[in-house]
């Protein structure tokens, strides 16, 4: 899975990033050069279940699921009409889904693309410029349906007209295209276009240190829900500058930072946590004395797919897997009292791996 942070200048992407990634790249007062480099990093993806299995085998390594996560740079008002527009649409386009960040935060220091801080404004500036790239898309690609039909060619083309001149009246109406319900085969169609809109995004609201909770950000998060509404978009608030703090401290202070502030865990858990479940994603495990590790697949994945997950080898020789469910095996405390109680499932190619699932494939290469 991979990520993409998207935002205005100075929203605190960067910020985001650091606190997603436990990277620490330089965060500026002024907004970057355009044409920067954008920065990659993997986001370790906490599980405590990870965390109990490994307590349990006490293996040599601990391995948790990753995600990719690119901070996106080069976006800003007027983007989709600008020379740059080609660089930054391809890293959007790049990604499976946008955290799209917006500045509530109120720091003089800090420049405002806008000069102040209006989150609902800044987050349609940018939702309108990924529905403008979106419509010139259409546009070029009509016209080309219209030269090729001119010419007689444009016979198979018919679907792809009237799917595309749905999208564009959806567009017009200043929506994106992620809330339009498509068939598989208009997803074919659709597809190679490259639409940005049609990414799946989660929106975050980044708070002042002192906002955090408060009516102030309530009121802001129901702004910002309300212009969401029916742009399936998920909506929550963090402050990234105290994230990205976290970020950086060893596990043991992070621990009583959270609790002076009165949090539970990080909100950066949350964000990872919603983007895999806005993705579809679900994780199983691998366990034993050498590693414990989690490996993320797409919810509906079959036993010998999954299986290739971990090794080309596995998913061609696969010939049965060996399950149980976390919570059961958590239930009975360990593997061998599960295999005991028969607690073990044999499962076969078809079978459809559940989110938490241990397994341990049987395989002949
Ligand atoms: N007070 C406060 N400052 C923040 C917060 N998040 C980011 N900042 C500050 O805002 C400035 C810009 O943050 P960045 O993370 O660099 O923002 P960006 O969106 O990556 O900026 P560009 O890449 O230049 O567009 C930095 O000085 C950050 O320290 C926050 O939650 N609270
Ligand atoms: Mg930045």
């Amino acid at each position: 899975m991979r990520l993409g942070i998207i935002g205005l200048p100075n929203s605190g992407k960067t910020t985001i990033f650091n606190a997603l990634t436990g990277q620490n790249i330089e965060t500026t007062i002024y907004p970057n050069p355009i044409g920067e480099e954008p920065h990659i990093g993997m986001i370790k993806v906490p599980d405590k279940r990870i965390d109990r299995l490994s307590a349990i085998f006490k293996p040599k390594k601990t391995i948790y699921a990753d995600v990719r996560c690119v901070d996106i740079t080069g976006f800003s008002k007027g983007i989709s009409g600008s020379h740059q527009k080609t660089s930054v649409f391809n890293q959007i386009w790049d990604v499976d889904a946008i955290i799209h960040v917006v500045r509530a935060f109120d720091e003089p220091e800090v420049a405002h693309p806008d000069r102040d801080i209006d989150p609902v404004r800044d987050a349609s500036t940018l939702e309108l410029e990924l529905i403008f790239n979106d419509l010139e898309l259409i546009e070029k690609r009509l016209e080309r349906i219209a030269e090729a039909t001119k010419k007689g060619l444009g016979k198979n083309l018919d679907a792809e007209k009237k799917l595309l001149t749905r999208c564009n009246a959806h567009l017009e109406d200043e929506r994106p295209l992620r809330n339009l319900q498509f068939s598989e085969d208009e997803l074919k169609l659709i597809r190679p276009m490259q639409f940005a809109s049609l990414k799946p995004e989660l929106v975050v609201l980044n708070v002042s240190e002192k906002d955090i909770k408060g009516g102030k950000t309530e009121e802001a998060i129901n702004r910002l829900r309300e212009y969401f509404k029916g742009k399936d978009a998920l909506v929550f608030s963090l402050c990234g500058k105290i994230e990205m703090e976290l970020s950086q401290m060893p596990q043991d202070e992070a621990v009583l930072f959270l609790s002076d502030l009165g949090i539970e865990e990080p909100a950066m858990n949350m964000v990872i946590k919603e983007a895999y479940e806005l993705l579809g994603l679900i994780s199983f495990f691998t366990v034993g004395e050498d590693e414990v590790r989690a490996w993320t697949i797409g919810n509906g994945i079959n036993a010998v797919k999954a299986a290739g997950k971990i090794h080309s080898d596995i998913e061609r020789g696969f010939i049965r897997a060996e399950v149980i469910g976390y919570e059961d095996f958590m239930n009975v405390g360990g593997m061998v009292k599960a295999k005991e109680k028969g607690m073990l499932r044999l499962e076969g190619k078809d079978y459809i791996v559940k989110d938490g699932d241990i397994i341990n494939f049987r395989f002949n290469v």
